[in-house]
């Protein structure tokens, strides 16, 4: 008897891994290409950017952690009287099927107290959660300061 229950248990909770998995397909906004640029000097904050691409609903990106990093912040660029000066975002809309990129020389993630140790070609994982509810983990590359794809072409902004 008891082990007809507990076979009963076992079919009344069907693959829900899977269920959830392509479920997120259709509502979770699909974050690709980060990286983090590490500071020229430690103890300074890095760079990160990401490309996210949006889900069929408009949403908005209000946060990034890190296990690697104690804060992140969002920065966006404005220009105050011909001067590019970063500014913290509360928040980033993420348009529906629409994107938001993030890249050097505008907006960026900024980490604070990035964690001693870390190296060009680690991994750092990044967690972005959305106004919607929807939290995605990728790992960022983290890149030297001077490494080729992480100079910003033409711009003098520095990180
Ligand atoms: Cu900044």
């Amino acid at each position: 008897m008891l082990r007809t229950l507990a076979i009963s248990a076992l079919l009344l909770s069907p693959l829900p891994a899977i269920a959830q998995h392509s479920e997120a397909k259709y509502t979770t906004p699909h974050v690709m290409d980060a990286w983090v640029r590490l500071p020229a000097a430690a103890g300074r904050p890095a760079g990160g950017y990401f490309l996210a691409h949006g889900t069929a609903a408009a949403d908005a990106l209000v946060g990034v952690t890190s296990p690697k990093a104690e804060r992140i912040e969002l920065h966006s660029m404005v220009n105050e009287g011909g001067v590019m000066k970063m500014r913290a975002e509360p928040s980033f809309a993420l348009p529906a099927r629409g994107e938001l990129k993030f890249a050097p020389g505008g907006s960026h993630l900024m980490l604070f107290g990035l964690s001693a140790g870390v190296k060009p070609g680690d991994r750092i994982p990044l967690t972005f959660s959305f106004q919607s509810g929807a939290k995605v983990t990728i790992d960022a590359e983290a890149r030297a300061v001077n490494s080729p794809a992480a100079k910003p072409a033409g711009s003098a902004h520095q990180h």
